[in-house]
């Protein structure tokens, strides 16, 4: 059978040269620090498992290590020790922008440094250079009816490239362990800088009659050229894509979405299998759907008691959710335990930009009213605001209202944070993840005297 062209891997091509060779030079220090701490503490005690932690979710149980980011619950994010203001202010900017580009967080999160202009330079003119999706992407996603879920042809786009996995084909070759994180480097490389225009090519089919918009100017940034694909030309929008794709990137490694392309590619699936389980992870209400979530939420608030709802008009229509089973999209969190700064980056980007704003003042007064509300139902062990309950009205606000799109682009940022995770999984060699599961029956036979079970 014939195999499918494979897109060139190696330093010159799709690896930006500065950033692997750096990694490569990190690496064996990593390693030794990993060694060393497994040799002298490798039975010291991170968490005990309490039988409720078991049957709820794993909360707070500390059993992985992940290296791009951690949560504090108070504090919030940290990129390799960086908190998202710190980001807004050090990374690298487009020429005359104020946001970050997001070409600098991946380099953060896989390196740990800061990385400097030209770096962050190299980054996108390696990723724009090999952008194009091959071209039966496309013809596989036009076969699907129209009306599929974007996340659901996202994924679909990400698995149809699996094919040019170099990662496969060098492990199929027989590739040495020692080299496996290379090629994962490689196949990441290759695949963020497709992310965009896959992204977009969803976009433009769903929503825009398939009026598909080509590649921006070769200087154009990452997240810039995402918003031009998608047909929003406002530099205003190009700030909002820059900030959106690196505040979305990582929140370290027990979400969903993380948690889930780490523990695929713990079998040495390709980044192309492992980040597709990632996104159909990120799909679902409870964690990245929920941004689309809040807006229809929104939407039918609005439909319910006016574009103008008062304060009370509000706190009825939040019991009212409640009341009917449902969760109130964009509140609560596992972790945090007050208010995510990743809205509160999206925030001050409202201020500075949308400070009118219809959906932005609803946001706003909803920031007021829920919290109270979920403390007095005591049911959510955090009432604040996480990152999904302002983007949207950014989005509606320069005309990307259809919200069944929005989980895409927080797939496209996520992508940065949990490939670089696959990269140092291979560096540090990981094994297979399994953990071993009880039934109810063992934990009875072990917990409950005899003369109790009840069956
Ligand atoms: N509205 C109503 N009830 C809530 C909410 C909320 N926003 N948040 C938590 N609760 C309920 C929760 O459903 C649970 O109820 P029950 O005992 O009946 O099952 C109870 O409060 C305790 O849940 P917690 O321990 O506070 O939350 P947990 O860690 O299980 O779940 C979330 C965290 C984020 C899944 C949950 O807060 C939620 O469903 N929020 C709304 C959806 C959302 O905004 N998700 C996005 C998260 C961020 N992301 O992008 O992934
Ligand atoms: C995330 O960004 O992954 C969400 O906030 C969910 C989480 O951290 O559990």
């Amino acid at each position: 059978m014939p195999r499918p062209s494979h897109p060139e891997e190696g330093a010159n091509t799709v690896g930006a040269v500065s950033l692997k060779k750096k990694l490569a030079s990190r690496v064996p220090e990593m390693q030794e620090r990993v060694r060393r701490l497994m040799k002298e503490h490798g039975d010291a005690h991170l968490s005990d498992v309490t039988l409720a932690q078991a049957y709820g979710g794993m909360r707070g149980v500390k059993c992985m290590v992940t290296e791009t980011s951690a949560v504090d619950p108070f504090e919030g994010i940290r990129f390799r020790g960086f908190t998202i203001p710190d980001l807004r202010k050090r990374l690298p900017k487009a020429p005359g922008g104020e946001e970050p580009l997001p070409e600098g967080v991946f380099h953060l999160l896989l390196t740990g440094d800061i990385p400097t202009e030209a770096e962050v330079a190299e980054l996108t003119a390696t990723w724009r250079a090999v952008e194009a999706l091959p071209e039966w992407v496309a013809g596989t996603l036009d076969r699907l009816p129209v009306d599929t879920h974007p996340m659901t042809q996202f994924s679909l786009g990400i698995l149809a490239m699996q094919s040019q996995s170099i990662f496969a084909r060098r492990y199929r070759e027989g590739m040495p362990k020692s080299e496996s994180w290379a090629a994962m480097f490689d196949d990441a490389m290759v695949l963020l800088a497709r992310l965009p225009g896959l992204a977009a090519y969803v976009y433009r089919r769903s929503y825009r009659d398939g009026g598909h918009v080509a590649p921006g100017a070769p200087e154009l940034d990452w997240g810039g050229n995402l918003a031009h694909r998608m047909g929003v030309d406002r530099e205003e929008f190009r700030e909002l894509m820059r900030l959106y794709l690196t505040i979305h990137a990582d929140h370290e490694g027990g979400n969903v979405s993380a948690h889930t392309t780490h523990l695929v590619g713990s079998a040495l699936s390709d980044p192309y299998l492992c980040l597709s389980a990632g996104i159909n992870g990120l799909a679902g209400p409870l964690h990245g759907l929920a941004n689309q979530e809040v807006v229809r939420w929104i939407e039918e608030l609005k439909a319910s008691i006016g574009n103008e709802p008062t304060r009370e008009q509000l706190e009825a229509y939040v019991w009212k959710t409640l009341e009917s089973g449902q969760v109130v999209p964009g509140y609560g969190h596992a972790v945090l335990r007050r208010t995510d700064p990743r809205y509160t980056a999206q925030r001050e980007f409202a201020l500075r930009h949308l400070p009118e704003d219809e959906n932005f003042r609803i946001v706003q007064m909803l920031y007021d009213v829920v919290p109270p509300i979920l403390e007095n139902q005591g049911k959510a062990k955090n009432p604040w605001p996480n990152v999904d309950a302002h983007s949207g009205c950014l989005l509606v606000h320069y005309g990307i209202t259809e919200y069944d799109f929005y989980t895409v682009l927080f797939g496209v940022s996520r992508a940065l944070g949990v490939l670089a995770s696959l990269v140092w999984d291979r560096a540090l060699m990981l094994p297979i993840e399994r953990p071993k599961s009880v039934t109810t029956e063992w934990l009875e036979r072990e917990f409950v005297p005899a003369a109790e079970v009840r069956h």
